[in-house]
């Protein structure tokens, strides 16, 4: 993309509202722009990293073998009625009413229609394990939406759903997830510890919330720091093997990690002095499993192996796919601006012309752009007039990780100059060398 045809409406002064580094950069770097309380249109540099991290959550669902699919935004009220959450979802849930005076509601989360989807269509016991995923926006009429996108009112998610035979088939699916979300977090260059956490509205007992620790965050945590040194890394997986699932699982939980819902201060005093953490969170995600909640409520059965019908055991599961893109840049910033992870930078490289309009730097420029777009890199190149100062302030604000600089003066010798945002050191070589390096960075990514 070429910046004088690119859409990135960056701003000078910091936004008053704006109480966090996360919300701040995103208005300043030009990446959202708030429609109404906790309602943001997304602009196209915020969309782009939006994207890339759906792309990453379908990946990694997919990886788990768990299916896509989409449902609506808009719900009827009548399976809320059935499952009786319609009273209880309280002044956060949306309540409309469309022309024919039928009760809608946006929907905070899908539990009812995939259960419904579910009874509709599924028989057997024989077609189960089922896991349906879709990512689509939903909305909670918050009391305080703040932070941006950190607690919105309109939010993009993504919601996961399983539907097994038995307890322990939906203990493996719940393993699985945190299996499969560790894996996704790690891609975005965040570690989110899972930790204790209660079910509210969604209910049942076996629940994990995922964490990714800043000081901004509005949960409260308590942990032994241990569990910050595990990593899952580049390690293989079987989904399907119940004992591997298990393994990360318990491997990933075993030590004290809670957020304030469950905290128990008898149960953290056993955690050597040295290591207990008291800190703050940003909740990334949380997984449940909460049995026959729902199939029992709206008869979600199937026939069992012994010809009887049976309810079926579930869980769900949501990342915050919104929430992530401010998460990342709360562990990712510095007094300058965003410092994205390779893995979600919303364009590659930033190509940054000293002097658009000299025939020899606008040829090079072309050349590297169109060696990037060759090797399937997506460039930034700023070819508009503005001055030099003014092109490096935005280009640290945007956060891409790696910058080219072409000048009229380096091309003499031979040479461009290639800058580390998350270092800031820079090196001179020769354009060739600087399209060998950064492809080389990105195919390890
Ligand atoms: C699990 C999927 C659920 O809704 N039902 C379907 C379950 N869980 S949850 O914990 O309530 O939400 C999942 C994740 O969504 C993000 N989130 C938000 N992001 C931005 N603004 C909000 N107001 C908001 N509320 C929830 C969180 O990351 C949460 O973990």
């Amino acid at each position: 993309m070429r910046l004088s045809r690119y859409f990135l409406p960056v701003l000078k002064e910091t936004p008053s509202e704006a109480q966090i580094a996360s919300h701040r950069l995103m208005l300043r770097a030009g990446m959202i722009k708030q429609a109404s309380a906790g309602i943001y249109s997304w602009l196209p540099l915020g969309f782009k990293v939006l994207r890339k991290l759906e792309n990453i959550v379908h990946e990694e669902q997919i990886r788990a073998g768990h299916v896509p699919m989409l449902m609506p935004t808009l719900q009827s009220a009548d399976l809320w009625r059935e499952s009786g959450r319609y009273d209880a979802y309280g002044p956060e849930m949306l309540r409309i009413r469309d022309r024919q005076d039928r009760d809608m509601l946006y929907g905070p989360t899908n539990e009812e229609m995939i259960t419904d989807i579910f009874r509709s269509h599924v028989n057997s016991y024989k077609d189960l394990p089922l896991t349906l995923y879709h990512i689509q926006w939903k909305f909670r009429d918050e009391i305080r939406p703040r932070f941006g996108v950190m607690r919105g009112r309109e939010f993009f998610m993504k919601d996961g759903y399983n539907f097994d035979l038995t307890k322990e088939d939906a203990l493996h699916a719940y393993n699985r997830h945190l299996v499969s979300y560790l894996r996704t977090y790690e891609r975005m260059g965040l570690q989110a510890i899972p930790m204790r956490a209660d079910s509210g509205p969604i209910g049942g007992d076996d629940t994990h919330e995922f964490l990714v620790l800043a000081e901004t965050g509005e949960s409260e945590v308590f942990y032994d720091s241990q569990i910050t040194e595990l990593t899952f890394g580049d390690r293989e997986i079987d989904y399907n093997s119940v004992e591997q699932c298990q393994a990360v699982m318990e491997e990933f939980t075993s030590r004290y990690a809670r957020t304030d819902e469950t905290h128990d201060e008898a149960v953290f005093a056993e955690v050597p002095e040295e290591r207990r953490r008291v800190a703050r969170g940003i909740e990334v995600g949380q997984i449940f499993y909460f049995g026959t909640k729902y199939s029992d409520a709206m008869g979600a059965t199937v026939q069992g192996p012994d010809g009887k019908p049976v309810a079926v055991h579930m869980g769900s599961h949501g990342i915050g796919v919104s929430r992530l893109v401010g998460a990342i840049i709360e562990a990712n910033h510095d007094d300058k601006g965003i410092i994205w992870p390779e893995g979600v930078t919303p364009f590659h490289v930033g190509i940054v012309n000293l002097k658009a309009g000299d025939a020899e730097a606008d040829a090079a420029c072309d050349a590297l752009y169109n060696a990037f777009t060759a090797k399937g890199l997506d460039p930034l190149l700023d070819d508009t007039n503005e001055r030099a100062g003014g092109k490096f302030a935005t280009m640290d604000l945007i956060g891409l990780p790696w910058r080219i600089t072409v000048g009229p003066r380096g091309l003499k010798n031979g040479v461009v100059e290639v800058t580390s945002r998350r270092t800031g050191e820079s090196e001179e070589m020769s354009p060739e060398a600087a399209i060998e390096k950064i492809t080389a960075i990105y195919a390890a990514v």
